[in-house]
């Protein structure tokens, strides 16, 4: 078989991206490099030489995003590495892995970002003079599994319709972006670099379809988000949840269980699953950020730092730190109508707030998708059995670590991108209204400080029938 056929058939390889390099006017691969490459990182490749030159390779992407070289082209020759020592039609010898010649399992398609005006609660109305504020989630395009089976996409929402695959799925993530360009980081995942979607390091994606190839290796919580000029992409909310889920009948399930989750070396099986992604939002902040620099915002590096017409400046420092909040979010619900009971709330009458009937066994994702520290205290006991994607107590690279439980009333500290699985078996605990309390610290004062003055709070409670 034929490289192109393998590139055509498995991963819908883009022609219009460098398919001149890959391939001959015969259709056979030309360009060894190129090829090794493409064995590597299982997607379009731009050839070194055009990252060095700043050409623009993905249409819409700017040449300031992509002038640092990926890679060493000594590294790849093969007359100097015998690891590369393929021939270009063949493959053989082959001496990297190549999971992308697999058929992909799962392949989840993102669009963004989308302008979303999120609803504020009367405090924030009063306070800053605005009805709503803008958010930039991905909007889901659908997901086509290996058989051809079609699932519909999610409705828009904001934090972005979650990432859900099964453990030891090969996925690919489809980005196409709106506006400006934009990256997609699977968060924790660790693929290739050429999958990572870290801008400025890699490139970006402007128009047509990019597709990310990673595999589903560890269930466990994750997030993924837009990761150039990363501060002011995830401040706007270019963000979602990413959850894999063991290797399960019924895996990946639906958002909100019920569902399975791995416990110590074993499984558990959960009936509600909430999703927190905590977060703040200072209304000033970005408008100064997007006002001042644009899309340089958010690369504090002399080089990067433009007078607007690419010269640079030398700059290293473009005020970011100045960052204030006036509005607090568990998963796009702010302020007070985070608590249940508020009256007009346009998330319902229960706000953020967990109701389910005693005997459920309830997982709290808890994603920190914000830049203060976030102090949460929970007015009941929570076993944490997962940190950043992996399970406590699971062997062989878990054994040295095993769940524990926070008890009630007692403060935990999480900062930007942990996650945290908390587990709540409501059997346990009697039926009644469990506070939760969320107090925010700016990360430099509280660096210094243990006790700092907080930016701001958020309640909501675990209600138990
Ligand atoms: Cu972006």
């Amino acid at each position: 078989m034929a490289i192109t056929d393998v590139i055509r058939r498995d991963l819908g390889f883009p022609e219009a991206l460098n398919a001149d390099r890959l391939f001959g006017l015969n259709g056979q691969a030309v360009d060894p490099n190129a090829l090794v490459m493409f064995e590597q990182h299982a997607c379009a490749i731009p050839p070194t030489d055009t990252v060095a030159s700043r050409s623009v390779l993905i249409p819409g992407g700017e040449e300031m995003d992509r002038n640092l070289n990926m890679t060493i082209p000594e590294l790849v020759d093969p007359a100097v590495n015998p690891a590369f020592q393929l021939d270009p039609v063949t493959l053989a010898p082959l001496t990297l892995p190549t999971p992308e010649r697999v058929r992909p399992d799962r392949v989840l398609s993102r669009q963004g970002p989308i302008s979303f005006a999120l609803p504020v609660p009367p405090s924030v109305q009063a306070a800053k003079g605005i009805g709503t504020v803008e958010v930039w989630p991905f909007q889901d395009q659908g997901t086509t599994l290996s058989d051809g089976t079609v699932l519909p996409a999610a409705p828009l929402t904001w934090p972005s319709a979650t990432l859900r695959a099964r453990e030891g799925e090969l996925v690919h993530t489809e980005l196409s972006t709106r506006l400006n360009t934009h990256t997609i980081h699977m968060h924790a995942i660790e693929p290739t670099a050429m999958n990572d979607g870290v801008g400025h390091i890699t490139f970006e994606v402007g128009g047509p379809i990019y597709r990310y190839q990673w595999r589903a290796a560890d269930a466990g919580t994750y997030f993924y988000h837009c990761h150039k000029n990363t501060a002011l992409h995830f401040e706007m909310g270019m963000y979602g949840f990413l959850i894999v889920d063991p290797d399960v009948t019924g895996a990946p399930f639906a958002d909100g269980g019920p569902g399975t989750i791995r416990y110590r070396d074993g499984l558990l099986d959960y009936d509600r699953e909430v999703l927190w992604a905590v977060d703040e939002i200072d209304v000033e902040w970005r408008t100064v950020m997007l006002a001042n620099y644009g899309h340089s915002a958010g690369i504090v590096c002399p080089f990067y730092n433009t007078d607007g017409l690419g010269n640079p400046t030398g700059a290293t420092n473009i005020g970011m730190h100045a960052f204030d909040p006036d509005i607090f979010l568990i998963s796009g619900i702010a302020n007070e109508w985070t608590q249940p009971g508020i009256p007009g709330n346009p998330f319902g009458e229960d706000g953020a707030a967990v109701r389910v009937r005693r005997g459920e066994v309830v997982l709290i994702r808890l994603l920190h998708a914000g830049y203060n520290t976030q102090r949460y205290t929970f007015g009941l006991p929570v076993e944490v059995i997962g940190i950043d994607g992996r399970t406590l107590g699971f062997g062989p690279f878990m054994q040295y670590s095993e769940p524990f439980t926070v008890p009630a009333n007692t403060p935990f500290e999480l900062t930007t991108a942990r996650r945290w699985d908390l587990l709540i078996d409501t059997g346990n605990v009697a039926t009644g209204e469990y506070d939760v309390h969320i107090d925010f610290y700016d990360w430099h004062v509280r660096t210094s400080d243990p006790n700092p003055p907080r930016t701001g709070f958020l309640d909501t409670k675990i209600i138990i029938e």
